[in-house]
């Protein structure tokens, strides 16, 4: 737990050379402090300085009276600012000494530094901002995408958090309800009144319910998704990660089993970051590298949110291809299957009776390329997007989850909820309803955290950096 006593400061722009740099302090001593090392040209100090005003003068050293650096100074009384206590900036030059100099300075007049995510912190313990709004803080400064960040703004902005505000409210109304008739049992709720209550908690099941399933994209707007290029030796998989990334990254050779370990890189197609990954082919072999990069191959398949089974057109399906792509499908792993090299081959088509396509549903599974030649990208990349989205990839205007925290938290809260609902079923005493309504209270309290213990706060802060 933080002592919300302590004025805390930090170098809050990056490490490194910059036009600006920023020292900020938050907590009560923040403007004194500021007033013992700042003054204007004319000599003045701070008093009277008004909230949310820019003002221009120099840090100094008051011990040895010296001149450390020409700066701007804001101060932004509590409670209008991030942390909603007395806040003070203080924008210098950008480079590492005058901003140590500046920090130190901040440090020996009684602040204590920061620690990473402390101002966000503060933010939370004092009500500005929920943990929902935390998380998306963090998210907003870590986002690699146009949709991460969008999607985090959205959190920021508390779509969600009003959610989950109104999956609360009529918990407590039900649990209210219920409690009343626990403590004055002659107005016994009546068999019709449970029911009603039964309803009010299945639709609000529902609604987390939903609210689950958001996951399955809002995860990818927040982390992307790995793209894994798959498929037997030689068909071209670097070729193809090479050719999506418009960079020769990976190794390419006309001999098979040229690519041993795991490639990785970033791109981004429509605002969404996608990882491609490119695997070494996969076939029988007796060599001990290649035999480790063929279980590398497959443990990426295993964690891909997509994988590209790539064949060779030019040499046409074998009996490893078709157990490979089984194999995929059965791990439930969304799949396109591109035939690539259609430059100088094209002996593969879902119209060729094979047991490839068996499950096979249509076109949308399956395309023509050529790696080299640049051949059908644009409708790969297209597709990528559509299988992962299931068709529209714009973020939603409903609320949504985008962290594993807050669909863990719903699950519990779910199963309490469930139980809640079966014991009304069952006609089992209502202090029992009672409890399961209280745990199922208290998971949904912790998403937003109107519960929380400093475990997980540690953890959720632990994601900051110093500054923030
Ligand atoms: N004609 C033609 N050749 C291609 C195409 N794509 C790849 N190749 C060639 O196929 C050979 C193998 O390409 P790679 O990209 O190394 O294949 P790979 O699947 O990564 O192979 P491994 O790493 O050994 O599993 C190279 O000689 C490429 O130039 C294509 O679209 N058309
Ligand atoms: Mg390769």
């Amino acid at each position: 737990m933080v002592k919300l006593s302590d004025t805390i400061s930090a170098i809050s722009t990056p490490p490194g050379e910059g036009g600006i740099g920023i020292v900020r302090m938050s907590g009560p001593a923040s403007l004194s402090i500021a007033k013992k090392i700042f003054t204007t040209p004319k000599g003045e100090g701070l008093n009277g300085t008004e909230s949310h005003k820019v003002i221009y003068g120099f840090i100094s050293d008051m011990e040895t009276g010296k001149k450390i650096d020409e700066v701007l100074l804001t101060i932004m009384y509590a409670p209008r600012s991030f942390t909603r206590e007395d806040t003070v900036e203080i924008s210098c030059h950008g480079g590492s000494i005058p901003l140590q100099r500046i920090l130190s300075l901040t440090l020996k007049n009684g602040a204590r530094i920061a620690e990473p995510g402390e101002f966000t912190k503060r933010a939370f313990l004092n009500g500005r901002i929920n943990l929902i709004q935390a998380e998306a803080v963090i998210d907003i400064i870590k986002s690699g995408s146009d949709l991460a960040l969008e999607s985090a703004m959205m959190q920021l902005q508390g779509g969600l958090s009003k959610k989950i505000a109104l999956i609360r409210d009529i918990l407590i109304n039900v649990l209210s309800e219920i409690e009343a008739s626990i403590d004055f049992p002659e107005e016994d709720i009546e068999f019709r009144d449970q029911q009603e209550l039964g309803k009010k908690l299945e639709a609000t099941l529902n609604d987390i319910e939903q609210l689950i399933d958001t996951y399955r994209y809002g995860k990818i707007y927040r982390e992307g998704v790995s793209v894994v290029i798959a498929g037997s030796p030689n068909v071209g998989k670097s070729s193809l990660m090479n050719a999506l990334l418009n960079e020769e990254r990976s190794i390419v050779t006309s001999i098979p089993g040229t690519t041993r370990d795991i490639i990785e890189e970033e791109i981004n197609i429509n605002g969404l970051m996608i990882r491609i990954v490119d695997t070494a082919g996969i076939r029988e072999s007796e060599g001990f590298i290649e035999q480790e990069g063929i279980r590398r191959a497959r443990s990426a398949i295993e964690r891909a949110g997509l994988v590209i089974f790539l064949l060779d057109g030019s040499e046409g399906l074998d009996e490893i291809d078709v157990d490979l792509i089984k194999d995929i499908k059965r791990k439930n792993k969304p799949v396109i299957v591109a035939v690539n090299k259609i430059d100088i081959g094209d002996k593969i088509s879902p119209h060729n009776s094979s047991p490839l396509w068996e499950g096979y549903h249509g076109e949308g599974e399956f395309l023509r390329i050529s790696a080299l030649r640049g051949v059908g990208l644009d409708e790969l990349k297209n597709r990528v997007l559509k299988m992962i989205f299931q068709g529209s990839c714009k973020i939603p205007e409903s609320p949504f989850i985008t962290r594993e925290r807050h669909k863990e938290l719903l699950l519990k809260a779910g199963d309490f909820l469930r139980r809640a609902i079966q014991s009304i079923h069952d006609n089992i005493s209502l202090e029992f309803i009672a409890s399961e309504i209280r745990f199922t209270l208290e998971s949904i309290g912790e998403i937003t955290g109107e519960t929380y213990s400093d475990d997980v706060l540690d953890r959720i802060f632990q994601e900051f950096c110093i500054g923030k």
